[in-house]
């Protein structure tokens, strides 16, 4: 019979092969990115001193006292040489709160700090945060920007499930020690609020997405844009929507900008995630598009339809069907890594470039939104390749 001491080991050692299991760069592809087998980050990575308490003597059964359920929408950043994502792990008690896993080439061997995240609480505490986008802005700072999720005070009694979600804004220097500032002010609920890394006519920029309620976006129109004037007092005062929601398409629900845009020479490169309804209920996948350089406001590239969908295993999950992105680094040799979450549960990598993400929106053709559309930019491309393969 083994003691206490060896089934110790054993799990330590079955949680280090877990963790340095090196990835593999899966074959088949569109050439667009290229996926790896194996999930980067998952409830499992988060380590056994957070989960098992390792006192034999308040623990002879060596029992998992704190549950860990997922390792989701993480945001992202290179610093100090190393891949870091900042995860959102939930808890086997639903809540979730931010823990920082780093890795030294950003496909494999991500390992969690020991500790998670102390986020310092807004006026009004939160309920649960989630989904932080990182931005290295041009004022020096490193700001996560989250959703603070809190019990709706205005639902009726007996209604506990109704929610608002409103954008929290931290900053930090060190990825450790964070100053929480006042939450966005804002007409509307707000989620998948982004920093813009640069100042915009000087004042900071924010990727907003209005919504009605906590899950309806309702009449919130697409992903918006507003200036900031002062980012420790920040309110929303005028909002422009500059990627629009469209009947029939991927985002026809809802849509949400992932982590902050990467600057390219041809424009900026957004990464987003839209969704629409169906008889599995909504499903999310990832789109991309582009933004001027002069104005950021200006759309240039549209690709139609989703530049990545749920495959296989990424299918399945707590909330199946679902692709969700908050973090990607644009790599000094032009390489991208791009983070995203399947099914609420846990994070994979895919691998592209620059260039190859520029030419994927340049070059993917628009979305018609009819059938008649779709069958005549099809017919084009066949007609193109016919007079090639003749
Ligand atoms: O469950 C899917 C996603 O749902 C929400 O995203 P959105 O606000 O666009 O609907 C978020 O709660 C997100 O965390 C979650 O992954």
């Amino acid at each position: 019979m083994s003691t206490f001491d060896d089934q110790v080991k054993q799990l330590f050692a079955k949680h280090e092969a877990l963790i340095t299991r090196k990835n593999e760069p899966v074959a088949e592809g569109n050439g667009v990115y290229t996926r790896y087998k194996y999930p980067v980050v998952t409830a499992a990575h988060t380590p056994i001193f957070w989960r098992y308490d390792l006192d034999e003597k308040t623990n002879p059964y060596l029992m998992e006292r704190i549950g860990m359920n997922a390792a989701m929408n993480s945001g992202a950043i290179k610093w100090n040489g190393k891949y870091i994502l900042v995860v959102r792990v939930e808890g086997a008690d639903r809540k979730s709160f931010f823990a920082v896993a780093e890795s030294p080439n950003g496909v494999d061997n991500f390992r969690f700090w020991d500790y998670p995240i102390t986020m310092p609480d807004d006026v009004i505490p939160a309920t649960n945060i989630y989904d932080m986008r990182l931005t290295a802005h041009e004022d020096g700072w490193i700001y996560g920007v989250f959703c603070a999720e809190r019990h709706d005070t205005n639902a009726p009694a007996g209604d506990l499930s109704s929610a608002t979600a409103t954008a929290a804004i931290a900053r930090t220097k060190d990825l450790k020690t964070w100053e929480r500032l006042p939450d966005l002010k804002s007409k509307s609920q707000q989620r998948n609020v982004v920093l813009h890394p640069e100042f915009v006519d000087g004042k900071y920029a924010f990727y907003t997405r209005p919504q009605d309620g906590f899950i309806d976006a309702g009449s919130g129109g697409g992903i918006g844009w507003a200036l900031v004037d002062d980012i420790t007092h920040a309110e929303v005062k005028e909002e422009k929507i500059i990627d629009c929601r469209y009947y029939h398409t991927i985002k026809e629900v809802k849509n949400g900008e992932g982590p902050h845009p990467i600057k390219t020479p041809k424009g900026w490169l957004h990464l987003a995630h839209g969704v629409r309804g169906c008889a599995a209920g909504l499903r999310y996948v990832l789109y991309m598009y582009m933004t001027s350089l002069e104005d950021p406001t200006k759309v240039i590239a549209a690709p139609g339809g989703y530049f990545m969908a749920p495959e296989g295993e990424e299918r399945i999950g707590d909330v199946s069907n679902v692709l969700f992105t908050n973090g990607w680094i644009a790599d000094e040799d032009g390489k991208v890594f791009i983070y995203y979450a399947s099914s609420d549960t846990r994070m994979h990598v895919a691998v592209s470039t620059v260039d190859k993400l520029v030419d994927y929106c340049m070059n993917t053709p628009q979305d018609g939104l009819t059938t008649t559309a779709s069958v005549e930019t099809l017919k084009k491309l066949i007609d193109k390749n016919k007079q090639i393969m003749k």
